[in-house]
């Protein structure tokens, strides 16, 4: 055997038996092997050397050798993760670790988390349902009104100009989609995004967030309502916390109101978040209409419900001290960091 093919033998061995577990072995393995000055390019300089018969089967085993110490080199460098053999000649291993930058959940993501647990501990469980919704689940069934306003183009965006699908207005569509096909007992969340054609301002946009809330079964009623709404609001803005509801209207529930709760700021001696009345309208709710109970094959003689509706932007608003919607759609990493907690 030739001393270069020796060489390249004992080479071959000594490399197969080395173990490198450290990024540092790594790069010892490529300067002693593989860099300019390396083993392996002084094994080539004397393949040069040799005679023309010779050259053929060692530059064979040469080229082999070679191969496999850099297979080995680059297997070391994933071991540490690093798979880009190339840009890892350039790494200096020396430098100073880079920083792992931790994300953060989106606040409407915080408080809708937040409320899903507050109804999940008392037996609410989470429904959903289409964005893209027909007219029947979005109006018809929810006993809107034919010449209803928020039918109009204006205020609701069509689907391809088609008068019978749209981008859903409320999430109230998914309770119609649960009553339809469940049995009472109901008692769930919708959370959800809701679209309406609306100009964007500082309070308004063309879409946002709500969670609504249904419990049909028998005997249930405004008591119950007003009961769980004022557990909620004690969770979710502290034991302090006082409610008040208002006479209102929606065509899905009679009767209806709106509920308004102590003023979290001010805690009810007047402010300009409550514009000094002490009090700050939260959500909408109400006994399920019987036209819509009908419309969901379920009977009214027999059964009653409550719902209830509520955007969670105005709710993060309120919880947060956020003064423009447009904040939560933006993602401003100048606005998001700010909200590290409440996983
Ligand atoms: C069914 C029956 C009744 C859900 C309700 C409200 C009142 C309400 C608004 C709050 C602010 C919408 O986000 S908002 O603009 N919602 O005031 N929602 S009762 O009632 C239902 C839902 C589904 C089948």
């Amino acid at each position: 055997m030739s001393t270069l093919k020796e060489s390249i033998s004992i080479l071959q061995q000594e490399i197969a038996s080395l173990s490198l577990e450290l990024a540092a072995d790594a790069e010892q393995f490529r300067l002693k092997y593989l860099s300019k000055k390396g083993l392996i390019p002084g094994l080539f300089d004397q393949f040069k050397q040799i005679s023309a018969d010779e050259r053929k089967e060692t530059g064979m085993l040469l080229n082999k050798l070679k191969q496999f110490a850099e297979d080995r080199w680059k297997d070391g460098l994933s071991l540490k993760g690093d798979n880009s053999a190339s840009n890892a000649k350039k790494l200096d291993y020396s430098a100073p670790g880079i920083e792992f930058q931790q994300g953060s959940r989106h606040p409407l993501s915080i408080v809708a988390n937040e409320i899903h647990e507050i109804f999940s501990r008392i037996g609410f469980t989470v429904a959903e349902g289409p964005e893209i919704e027909d007219d029947w689940h979005n109006f018809s069934a929810l006993n809107f009104p034919v010449e209803h306003p928020a039918r109009d183009m204006q205020d609701t965006f069509f689907v391809d100009k088609d008068p019978d699908i749209a981008l859903r207005t409320h999430t109230s569509s998914v309770q119609v989609r649960m009553m339809e096909n469940n049995e009472p007992p109901l008692r769930m969340i919708m959370p959800g995004r809701v679209y309406r054609n609306e100009a964007i301002s500082a309070r308004a946009h063309c879409f946002f967030h709500q969670v609504e809330g249904l419990y049909v079964d028998e005997n249930v009623s405004f008591a119950d309502l007003k009961q769980t709404l004022l557990h909620f609001s004690r969770e979710l803005f502290g034991a302090e916390t006082k409610i008040r509801l208002r006479p209102s209207y929606f065509p899905f529930t009679e009767p209806s109101a709106e509920m308004d709760i102590s003023c979290t700021v001010c805690k009810g001696s007047g402010c300009n978040i409550c514009k000094y009345s002490g009090w700050v309208e939260i959500l909408g709710c109400g006994m399920v209409h019987s036209n819509v109970l009908k419309n969901c094959n379920i009977d009214p003689e027999k059964y009653t419900g409550f719902a209830f509706g509520m955007g969670i932007e105005r709710i993060a608003i309120l919880l947060y001290k956020v003064n423009d919607l447009r904040y939560f759609s933006q993602n401003d990493l100048r606005f998001l960091k700010q909200f590290k907690t409440g996983w």
